[in-house]
């Protein structure tokens, strides 16, 4: 399979200003990504089920996309709800949430994404405890969306001002590997590892065949093309190590939105010809 192009489309007004491409309106949203060529659009929608399976078909149909995924993190946003909180009460009600993302792209072939869901641990000698929980939720729904569904849970890595628990691929690899997730899949989100990562290329082959999902965005969260990043080793990088995924614009929607897609596109079609 050749690595396709995805673009966002969100419709969570709690992550208003966030690294979304399209806003509020999925059928626009789509309307857009198939004028200007997208294989695929990411969903990130406030609850499961928020717009009815039958509808995201339809829509899907009528535009010739596919679903590349869907998000989970508006149940931290809008419900507070982690992984690796304290409260088991709360534990519970986040994996029951990201089930049932599961269960509504699985169908559709789109795996769920955990992003802000693992959290983050209170103190540094809360770490270890905050990685258990993590790794074991992981392996857990992971077996969910695969014996389910045939397709992996995505998890995603994010820099340090956002968790505590694992900030590189390196160390997504060790939680997978080490706490028994072998049906998840990691998110190599190209603006957490220019943060974290001592060279973007090394990280991505450290992820090697765990990555699964690709946030494709530039060093400031901009469209690609748009900051610093260097896409060229991105793009070779990811086909050495065999990569067969989507690249998804999870990236602001500056200086507007069809702006943001129109770069990323370009950027997909320079780095990514088929
Ligand atoms: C979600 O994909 C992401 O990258 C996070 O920064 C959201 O908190
Ligand atoms: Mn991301």
């Amino acid at each position: 399979m050749p690595i396709l192009s995805a673009v966002t489309i969100s419709l969570v007004e709690e992550a208003r200003g966030g690294p979304f491409v399209f806003w509020d309106d999925f059928e626009a949203g789509c309307r857009s990504a198939c004028e200007l060529g997208f294989d695929a659009v990411e969903l990130f929608a406030p609850e499961p089920g928020y717009i009815p399976a039958k509808t995201l078909r339809e829509v899907l149909t009528r535009y010739g996309l596919k679903l590349a995924a869907v998000g989970t993190g508006a149940g931290w946003l809008r419900k507070q709800l982690s992984l690796t909180s304290p409260d088991a009460g709360v534990r519970q009600a986040a994996k029951k949430f990201i089930a049932d993302m599961i269960d509504y792209g699985g169908p559709l072939g789109a795996p769920a994404i955990i992003g802000s869901m693992q959290g983050r641990a209170a103190t540094s000698q809360l770490i270890p405890e905050g990685r258990m929980l993590l790794g074991e939720a992981l392996a857990e729904l992971g077996d969910r969306a695969f014996s389910r569904h045939g397709i992996p849970l995505i998890y995603e890595p994010l820099n340090r001002y956002e968790t505590n628990l694992c900030n590189t691929q390196a160390d997504g690899v060790t939680i997978l590997q080490s706490f028994g997730a072998p049906d998840c899949r990691l998110l190599a989100d190209l603006f957490h590892m220019n943060i974290e990562e001592t060279s973007i290329a090394q990280g991505l082959v450290e992820g090697g065949q765990w990555i699964g999902h690709v946030h494709y965005v530039d060093s400031n969260r901009l469209a690609a093309g748009m900051g610093h990043l260097d896409f060229p080793a991105v793009a070779t990088t990811l086909k050495e190590i065999g990569y067969a995924g989507y690249v998804s614009a999870e990236a602001k929607s500056l200086p507007d939105a069809m702006t943001a897609a129109r770069a990323t596109i370009e950027s997909y079609r320079l780095h990514f010809p088929r």
